[in-house]
Order: structure tokens, then C-alpha cells, then sequence
């Protein structure tokens, strides 16, 4: 199994679209095994963007993702869904990703930008393990649909 952390950051949660960018996924047939709101504050932000420490954008990055509450997920899947998640998502700049992505149809500006989605397997266990206790992930939960999801 993978697991990718989604985050539905602060512009999105404002601009009422947790519910759509939810379903994104949720109409996909991608399952969830965690799912809560929180507040970010700065130590976590710091955390789970430490790759981009440094960098020309890192500072308006932590700001910008503490700036409201935001909404975390983990979706668990079969290998291969966090790239499809990543596909799904699309380019990191909004004005260069395709139609039909998240960020291709609810975004224009690379600074909000809407969603986080992880990006390989490792990132995923590495930022579930920052955002969720062990006992708020429901890991082993069956859906009645999912042989009608996946063969
Ligand atoms: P990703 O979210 O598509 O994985 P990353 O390159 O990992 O993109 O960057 C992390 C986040 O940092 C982006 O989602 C975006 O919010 C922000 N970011 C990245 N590049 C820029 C930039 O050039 N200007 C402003 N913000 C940026
Ligand atoms: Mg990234």
C-alpha cells in the first residue's frame, strides 16, 4: 500500500472548496484513511517544507500555509497512487496546469495554489507520520464499493 498526505491549504479552505477538491478524489474512487482540520503553526510548517528551506519563495511559503486553517487527508491505494494523485493535482503553477486538474481548474497563482499532494511514496510516509497520530488513521477500514472501484 501507499499513502500520499493531501493538504487543502488556507486559500482553498477560504474560498469554500474543501468540499469540491474533496470530491476530486473522493469521485475517483481513492479511499481515505485519515481527515481533519487544523491550524498549522509555524515549527510545523517549517517541518514539513524543509526541503525548500532556503529557497527565494520559503518564507512567503510558511506564511502563506499558516495563514488559515487547513484541511489534512491521507489517501491510502494500491503502487502507483500517489503519482496518480500528483497527475490528478497538476503542475505546481496553476497557470500552467492542464484543465481538468485541481489546480488547473480552481487556481491561477503559483503562491496559492490550493492543494499539496505528496510526492513519491516516501514523502507520503514521511508527512503522514508529521500530520497523524497513529490512532487517528483508520488504516484497515473496507468499503462496499471498492470491488466496484477495482478489480
Ligand atoms: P508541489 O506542491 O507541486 O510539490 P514544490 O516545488 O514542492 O511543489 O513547492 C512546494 C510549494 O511551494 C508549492 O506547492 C507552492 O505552494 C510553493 N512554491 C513553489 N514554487 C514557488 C514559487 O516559485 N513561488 C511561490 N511559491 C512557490
Ligand atoms: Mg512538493
Amino acid at each position: 500500500m501507499e499513502r500520499a498526505l493531501i493538504i487543502i491549504k488556507p486559500d482553498a479552505v477560504q474560498r469554500g472548496l474543501i468540499g469540491p477538491i474533496l470530491t476530486r478524489l473522493e469521485q475517483r474512487g481513492l479511499k481515505f484513511v485519515g481527515l481533519k482540520l487544523i491550524q498549522v503553526d509555524e515549527a510545523l510548517a517549517r517541518r514539513h517544507y524543509a526541503e525548500h528551506e532556503g529557497k527565494a519563495f520559503f518564507e512567503s511559503l510558511v506564511s502563506y500555509i499558516t495563514s488559515a486553517p487547513v484541511v489534512v487527508a491521507v489517501v491510502a491505494g494500491k503502487p502507483g497512487t500517489v503519482e496518480m494523485i500528483r497527475t490528478l493535482v497538476g503542475a505546481t503553477n496553476p497557470a500552467k496546469a492542464a484543465p481538468g486538474t485541481i489546480r488547473g481548474d480552481f487556481g491561477i497563482d503559483i503562491g496559492r495554489n490550493l492543494i499539496h499532494a505528496s510526492d513519491s511514496p516516501e514523502s507520503g510516509e514521511r508527512e503522514t507520520a508529521i500530520f497523524f497520530k497513529p490512532e487517528e488513521l483508520i488504516a484497515d477500514w473496507s468499503r462496499a464499493v471498492d470491488p466496484w472501484v477495482q478489480e
